[in-house]
């Protein structure tokens, strides 16, 4: 087996375990803590979660590094770096309303090469290997090829500052006018491997963190989106526009007005 092959599978089999836990505790009473603000929430299940996916990766790869949003920070030997989000969404977890996911990708010298999103509300599970195309519960998904701007249905989400909120707002009601429509699922990694399925035909955000992204870049990037930052550049974590390549200029200058 490839090592890009193993990789992939040690990231589907703890994304499986992960899900069965987010399952087993939903709607259960569990602590729940704050973090950025007094509505950015984080649970106990989050933290297990983490836990469980940290210990997989070491029990396996011992000298590989990790970083989770919960706080797992190993630095690791072997070039290679685990990106962990144990639950994308947690609002939407704490509902119980659809739209999360665990999100697990791994870098090989600093890129990206294997992604997998487990969504298990929608039971979809979202992976990509770099350079093998991305799949959804094991087939093949290509992303829109919407050309029309004024017939995109755009994917969003918003922080938890009420200041950046209020920006936010402003630019959703400069655009919403010249797009078919907008969608706030709560999760980017669900937001990404919507655009790269075609549920959405694009998708944008600002004031996200790598374990957000990662691995739903990699899957909407594999299905043929183009994703940069909102401003033009290379994506990063506080700046990300995912679209199909007719659709990217349009939206960015909608968006950058
Ligand atoms: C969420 C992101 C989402 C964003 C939310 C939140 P979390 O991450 O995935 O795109 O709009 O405000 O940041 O906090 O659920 O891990």
């Amino acid at each position: 087996m490839s090592e890009l092959a193993s990789l992939a599978e040690l990231a589907e089999s703890l994304a499986r375990k992960a899900v069965e836990v987010q399952l087993e505790r939903l709607g259960s009473r569990i602590r729940v803590g704050t973090k950025s603000t007094a509505t950015d929430m984080v649970t106990e299940v989050d933290h297990e979660v983490e836990r469980l996916i940290v210990d997989g990766i070491l029990a396996a790869r011992p000298d590989d590094g990790i970083l989770g949003e919960e706080g797992a920070d190993v630095a690791g030997t072997s070039g290679h770096r685990w990106i962990v989000d144990p639950i994308d969404g947690t609002t939407n977890y704490l509902y119980g309303h659809p739209g999360f996911a665990v999100s697990i990708a791994c870098e090989r010298e600093g890129e990206v090469v294997v992604g997998v999103v487990n969504d298990p509300l929608h039971g979809e599970l979202y992976a990509a290997t770099r350079g093998d195309g991305a799949t959804r519960n094991g087939a093949p998904i290509r992303c829109s090829e919407e050309t029309d701007i004024a017939k995109a249905l755009v994917a969003t989400g918003f922080g938890y500052d009420p200041e950046r909120r209020r920006e936010q707002g402003a630019v959703i009601a400069r655009v919403l006018a010249d797009i078919r429509d907008i969608r706030r699922m709560g999760a980017a990694a669900v937001d990404l491997c919507s655009v790269a399925s075609g549920r959405v035909d694009a998708y944008f955000e600002r004031g996200l963190n790598a374990w957000d992204l990662a691995a739903g870049e990699l899957i909407a990037s594999e299905a043929g989106a183009v994703i940069e930052a909102i401003e033009g550049g290379p994506a990063r974590a506080g700046s990300v526009l995912a679209a199909p390549p007719a659709l990217i200029e349009p939206l960015r200058a909608l968006l950058v007005g």
